[in-house]
């Protein structure tokens, strides 16, 4: 194992005394253990401790501690051991001291097309107010799985094929708006807002938001937790982007993101970090899109992910319902 730390992570450092961080051989999925028992090991000894992790990647991880003191009782106890909690794997962990930690990458992530990601556009003060807001709504109060709460306009049921207005946007969403025009960021204003409350653990599944049913700028303004969002390449499903969407960064999706990519969020409790490959502890997540309804046939040039054929009636409603997941 510490053969391929040398040859995978070459930067990081055996350590010749105990340190705060392990170098933990035999403990990834590609091992058979997955996250769930690695805390289940690791988190005796500290209960903060931190994992960095490389799920599919390598057959190694790293445990960071809070202190040598609950690094060095880990190691004595883990080291050459077999844990019972370990329900696919037999192989012992072994484990290193390290004085450091593999680099960050510093190469450009691998994200689709014409997608931007915006950290800290709002600030913690606006957050708050943001989600006043949303939650002095009853819909938004008790819920069970992902609530939704929508303002300008909702799905109709009664008709089963347009939207009908509903809640005013509220003044606060409109100077959002306003920022986003005037920032650059989208050129149409939209008239459709979605709230989306995540539990810890509550994804969303993979989608495009429906052609039909919207313009092309979708903008996601995510808040309290950070959360990875899967983009899938609707031409290759098997090429995914995961992308960090921190608490108060925005997300916009357009042009190929949008049209040809779809996108999603596991249902899982924590999410890896693509560029530090550390695991973040999801929290309750709100999340506010804005979309702009289409009122005329979807006109993309990604014609093979279009619910609109060119040729004939193709707004098929049962699709705009789902692009709302109501
Ligand atoms: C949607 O409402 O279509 C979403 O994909 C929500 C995205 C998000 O929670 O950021």
């Amino acid at each position: 194992s510490l053969e391929q730390l040398k040859r995978h992570d070459p930067s990081v450092e055996v350590a010749d005394k105990p340190t705060q961080t392990l170098f933990v051989g035999n403990s990834s999925v590609m091992c058979g253990v997955s996250l769930e028992e690695l805390e289940e090991i690791f988190t005796v000894y500290d209960g903060n401790c931190q994992f960095i992790v490389y799920p599919n990647k390598r057959t190694y991880s790293f445990v960071q501690f809070s202190s040598v003191e609950q690094s060095q009782k880990a190691c004595d106890e883990l080291n050459g051991y077999i844990s019972p909690v370990l329900k696919t794997s037999h192989l012992p962990f072994v484990i290193a001291y390290i004085d450091n930690l593999p680099q960050e990458s510093t190469a450009p992530e691998f994200r689709p097309k014409d997608l931007e990601i915006i950290d800290d556009f709002v600030n913690e003060e606006t957050e708050q107010a943001i989600l006043d807001v949303i939650y002095s709504n009853p819909k938004a109060q008790s819920m069970k799985h992902r609530a939704v709460v929508h303002y300008g306009h909702a799905f109709d049921y009664g008709s089963n094929a347009a939207f009908k207005p509903t809640d005013p946007i509220p003044d606060l969403f409109d100077k959002l708006i306003d920022r986003f025009i005037q920032e650059g960021y989208i050129k149409e204003r939209p008239d459709q807002i979605t709230a989306n409350i995540y539990k810890p653990g509550d994804g969303i599944p993979s989608h495009y938001d429906t052609h039909s049913a919207f313009e092309n700028e979708i903008i996601s303004l995510s808040l309290c937790s950070d959360v990875v969002m899967d983009f899938k390449d609707g031409a290759n499903s098997a090429t995914i982007a995961p992308v960090l969407l921190k608490g108060r960064s925005l997300c916009i999706i357009k042009g190929e993101s949008r049209y040809r990519w779809k996108h999603g969020i596991v249902n899982r409790n924590n999410d890896v970090d693509p560029r530090s490959n550390r695991v973040v502890a999801r929290k309750l997540r709100v999340s506010l899109t804005f979309r702009k309804i289409r009122t005329q046939p979807c006109q993309c040039s990604y014609k093979e992910f279009c619910d609109w054929d060119r040729e004939g009636e193709m707004c098929i409603p049962s699709t705009a319902n789902a692009a709302l997941k109501l």
